[in-house]
């Protein structure tokens, strides 16, 4: 028999303000050096120390489990920050997203999409006609949650990042992330980039054309970052979807391909 999981989930804050949140499913004899891990990354983070942090571990049950797929690795390379948001625009309007949708959610990543311009501590979930923001709260937006990759697919991933100079915690972390989003029913792409100073680079991810990697969406020292889910009604209701993005536990035992950067990069 399988060992339990657990989902065990760090947030950390510094007055009020959102700092950084980052999650694992592991099993019972890995709790406390992953649980080690999250607090050591909250407590040295790039947004500044936090002052509250909060740790908290969860018993799966092995039967609610469902497993999933990585999706398909790009980079598109850009020359700057506004090419990358251009890129980005032109890119979920490929993928059906509504022009105004597009418009809204990338002003809003602009200004700060929480009250006050600052970082979210999830995402926003836009609706992907009309543009209208469908989380209740806009400081907390939607979380996507419990979600991981197995041990194996975890080493494969870093295997093949690392032969493309990509083998770092943004990318591993985001890649599991957007897999999450791809998979949620109602979701049909994000839109996404660091809210971290130092990290500019972002990504579109589709369900048709995977996660395309934008080296410049944000110019360095900027702290204002955040996602967008684009959401399309008839597929699941508003609830569902939710439901699906925040508790369905989803881990990741199949990686997707990683294209190198293309030559103009360089
Ligand atoms: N669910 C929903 N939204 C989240 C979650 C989550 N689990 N975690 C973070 N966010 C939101 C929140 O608003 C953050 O402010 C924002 O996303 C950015 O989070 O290929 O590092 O962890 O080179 O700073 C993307 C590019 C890096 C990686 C993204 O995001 C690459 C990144 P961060
Ligand atoms: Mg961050």
């Amino acid at each position: 028999m399988n060992p339990t999981l657990y989902s065990l989930r760090m947030h950390s804050t510094r007055e009020g303000k959102h700092i950084s949140g980052a999650e694992r499913i592991v099993p019972a004899a890995e709790l406390a050096r992953a649980g080690r891990a999250l607090l050591q990354r909250a407590l040295g983070h790039p947004r500044g120390p936090a002052a509250e942090l909060r740790l908290s571990a969860e018993a799966i049950d092995p039967a609610t489990i469902r497993y999933g797929r990585l999706p398909d690795v790009r980079t598109l390379p850009v020359a700057d920050y506004l090419a990358g948001r251009r890129q980005a625009v032109e890119l979920l309007v490929r993928a059906g997203v509504g022009r105004q949708a597009v418009d809204r959610a990338l002003a809003a990543l602009v200004a700060g999409p929480a009250p006050g311009g600052v970082a979210m501590r999830g995402a926003m979930l836009v609706d992907a006609d009309s543009g209208a923001r469908l989380e209740a709260d806009h400081a907390r937006g939607v979380r996507a949650s419990r979600m991981d990759l197995t041990r194996s697919a975890d080493r494969l991933l870093r295997r093949r990042l690392g032969r493309v100079g990509l083998n770092n915690p943004h990318v591993r972390e985001a890649l599991v992330l957007a897999a999450k989003v791809l998979a949620t029913p109602g979701i049909v792409a994000e839109l996404c980039w660091s809210d971290d100073p130092d990290y500019p680079a972002g990504y579109v991810a589709t369900v048709a054309d995977g996660y395309l990697r934008l080296p410049h969406l944000k110019p360095i020292g900027e702290e204002r970052g955040g996602r967008a889910f684009f959401w399309r009604s008839g597929v699941a209701s508003l609830e569902e979807t939710m439901t699906f993005l925040e508790r369905q536990v989803l881990l990741i035992d199949q990686v997707g391909t990683i294209a190198g950067l293309p030559v103009q990069e360089f």
